[in-house]
């Protein structure tokens, strides 16, 4: 067992921690995070699970940024963005990205419409990766009424991907993975709605683009899998590859993000392992790997707590 070694102090108002073992962050639980790397930095945004000892459900009501120069020593940026920054949601902040786009930064979220029913996806925009966040939009770029005859809980976890030529996709869904192209603004989009066709998805979709090729990610089931597919192309066809990550410990859900940073590669996910944990008080992981010869992501053996 790696000796674990924990201290902390508040340097100008952030506060740093280093660690020798996941979860990351052991300072709060926190859930569905993502990466973005951005001058030299390797950021995570994650949701923080904030529901009772006893809780049996979500309570999420803010999302928080960490940062990384070397993967081992983390800045806690603190909650750059609550869901009381969208006027127009009555709570939850479930699973978010990132990305970086002309200058700018763009936050998407998953939340609750307070006047329409189920999800809705948001997004808040910044100058920095840290923020001050702000509302976007002032109103959701997805609601159910766009995508109608499914369930309320289908308009969740937005990945948002800028391909070289500019033209950024979003994809987002449970149940069903849904996308469409985002205009140039990065708040709106054009057209219907569209369905990826890839197999037994589940939700956390996470779109990529390796040496050419469109690598859509997502998780699978209950108790999650982690699986994934690749195309030619950001809308497809998309061909099955297979499992990146079996059900993590202690958790129902699972939710990646994928990302290379200083010429390594890291999986970010959580589990349930803090202490306390479970599937509504998760914990946000790193795991370094490296790609298949061939460009295929192999099946992920996650290092223990
Ligand atoms: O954290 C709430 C929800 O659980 C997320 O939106 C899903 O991806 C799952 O992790």
């Amino acid at each position: 067992k790696i000796k674990f070694t924990f201290f902390s102090f508040l340097v100008v108002g952030l506060l740093v921690f280093s660690y020798a073992q996941n979860p990351i962050v052991q300072t709060n639980y926190t859930a569905d995070a993502a990466s973005l790397v951005h001058n030299g930095r390797f950021y995570i945004y994650a949701g923080r699970d904030q529901a009772s000892p006893t809780g049996g459900w979500f309570s999420m009501h803010e999302w928080r940024v960490y940062s990384s120069t070397d993967m081992v020593n983390w800045t806690d940026h603190g909650p750059k963005l609550k869901v009381t920054d969208f006027k127009w949601t009555n709570g939850d902040a479930w699973a978010s990205q990132c990305v970086y786009h002309k200058g700018k930064f763009y936050w998407y979220i998953s939340t609750s419409h307070r006047e329409k029913k189920g999800k809705a996806i948001g997004v808040a925009v910044s100058d920095s990766p840290t923020g001050p966040f702000v509302d976007a939009k002032g109103s959701a770029i997805i609601t159910t009424d766009m995508t109608p005859n499914q369930g309320d809980f289908d308009d969740i976890d937005p990945t948002v991907f800028v391909d070289d030529d500019g033209q950024a996709y979003m994809y987002w869904g449970n149940g069903k993975c849904k996308y469409v192209k985002l205009n140039d603004d990065m708040i709106s989009f054009s057209g219907e709605v569209q369905y990826a066709n890839v197999p037994k998805f589940g939700e956390a979709p996470w779109l990529q683009k390796i040496n050419g090729k469109y690598y859509l990610s997502y998780s699978s089931s209950l108790p999650s899998t982690i699986e994934y597919c690749t195309s030619n192309s950001p809308i497809g066809p998309w061909d099955y590859q297979g499992r990146i990550l079996n059900p993590v410990d202690n958790c129902q859900t699972s939710h990646q993000a994928i990302t290379e940073f200083k010429g390594k590669w890291y999986f970010v996910y959580h589990n349930g392992t803090l202490p306390g944990g479970n599937s509504f008080h998760r914990s946000v992981c790193v795991e370094e790997f490296s790609l298949n010869p061939d460009g295929t992501i192999p099946l992920l053996t996650t290092t223990k707590g």
